[in-house]
């Protein structure tokens, strides 16, 4: 009994290759069909093909991060009928080939957002972060958006607009684009006047609305996920707090706790990710993987240093705010259980999350946050810490 030590590949345009990835120790694959739209389905031929590819290389495919939500799912506009049920067929489709966990996100807009992705951290390598100063520029002179000053203390505005008054152009475009663009896994990169009108369209969307899309969603898809032995996975907000006026609603232990009991199901579950939610100085992780243990089916191991104004940066594994020894055993603790309860799927994916650009990583071609030797170091920290949690629980 282990947990399954997993690995997200971005495919075959991903410099680090399925051989190197063997080298790291992983044994599964994270990767989704990146090349198909966001909202079609993902056919039966597609996904042999990619599962194909991975285990000529030796691994296996467990787990799909992420088959997108459509953004007319999350406002109920245009198609979003006939996208839920592509989904759902995505969902049938992937059972059927053997492929039984599924990570997906509600953040409307912005898949996950940073300010900076190559901050100099002290030993040299390269951190991603985010400064709440930095974002308010980006909103309030940049983006300009109507009323955003409401959204910042008078301390973060003030800050931010000398960090703006400091920036010449280029600063101001490699801001831009970094807020923007859309990170790996994002779907959806825009300009700034296409990225204004895609925020105008949830103008009447709060938080209230959006759970309720998010419940009429899972209602449709988690029992076709049950039906097809699918695990559904719902990965936080990242960071777990509104951006630029976009209501977010997996930011808390509560926003979770409501997830999961709109359908009391394994299929309906989490993806325990330790840096999105450890972003916020409001949530406790050892608490939230306690209270949420039954219906973690996947997680993400990374560690954060944050405050009370909204800045965190990211660090290594045993470094930051969140207490990964104690999540990673309750990880282990629950894997146990399900031992007990004699399921066959009691083994819990689990992926070192970003890890710091460094060594050979620097200078080459990365996907932020997804380089090699960063990740290769929280691997096997991850998996040091396993060992040692299992040997003590049994001695
Ligand atoms: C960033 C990731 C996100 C995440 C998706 C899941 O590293 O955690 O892109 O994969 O939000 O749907």
């Amino acid at each position: 009994m282990a947990i399954e030590q997993t690995w997200r590949w971005y495919g075959p345009n991903d410099r680090i290759t399925l051989e190197d990835i063997k080298q790291t120790g992983a044994t599964g694959i994270v990767t989704a069909l990146h090349h198909i739209p966001n909202g079609e389905v993902w056919t039966k031929e597609e996904i042999i093909i990619r599962k194909k590819m991975i285990e000529d290389a030796g691994l296996s495919w467990s787990v799909v991060e992420s088959v997108p939500v459509h953004e007319d799912i999350k406002k109920q506009t245009g198609n979003w009928k006939l996208y839920i049920k592509n989904y759902q067929q995505s969902i049938i489709n992937l059972g059927e080939c053997g492929i039984n966990t599924i990570c997906y996100n509600f953040m409307p807009v912005l898949d996950w957002s940073r300010t900076d992705l190559n901050s100099s951290f002290e030993d040299g390598s390269l951190a991603l972060i985010y400064e709440q100063k930095v974002f308010a520029a980006f909103d309030m002179f940049i983006l300009k958006r109507k009323g955003a000053e409401n959204d910042y203390s008078q301390k973060i505005q003030d800050q931010a607009k000398a960090y703006f008054e400091s920036l010449d152009s280029e600063g101001i475009e490699t801001l831009t684009n970094t807020v923007i663009k859309g990170l790996p896994g994002a779907e959806e990169s825009y300009t700034l006047e296409q990225f204004q009108s895609v925020l105008d369209a949830y103008s009447g969307i709060d938080n209230a609305t959006l759970k309720k899309h998010l419940e009429d969603f899972l209602k449709e898809i988690i029992p076709t996920a049950e039906q097809a032995g699918v695990k559904m996975a719902i990965h936080p907000d990242d960071p777990p707090w509104g951006l630029l006026g976009l209501p977010r609603v997996v930011s808390t232990l509560e926003d979770a706790k409501n997830i999961i009991s709109t359908i009391d199901s394994i299929s309906n579950g989490i993806t325990l990710c330790t840096g999105s939610w450890g972003a916020g100085y409001f949530n406790n992780l050892s608490v939230m993987a306690e209270e949420l243990s039954h219906r973690i089916n996947f997680a993400h191991l990374r560690n954060v240093k944050r405050d009370t104004d909204y800045n965190f940066n990211e660090d290594y594994l045993f470094n930051g705010d969140v207490d990964i020894y104690s999540v990673l055993k309750t990880i282990v603790k629950e894997e146990e259980k399900r031992k007990k309860e004699g399921r066959t799927d009691c083994s819990i994916p689990v992926r070192p999350d970003h890890g710091n650009q460094m060594l050979g990583d620097i200078g080459q071609d990365n996907n932020p946050g997804y380089s090699l030797y960063g990740r290769m170091k929280g691997l096997a920290e991850i998996r040091g810490l396993e060992l040692g949690i299992r040997r003590s629980l049994s001695e």
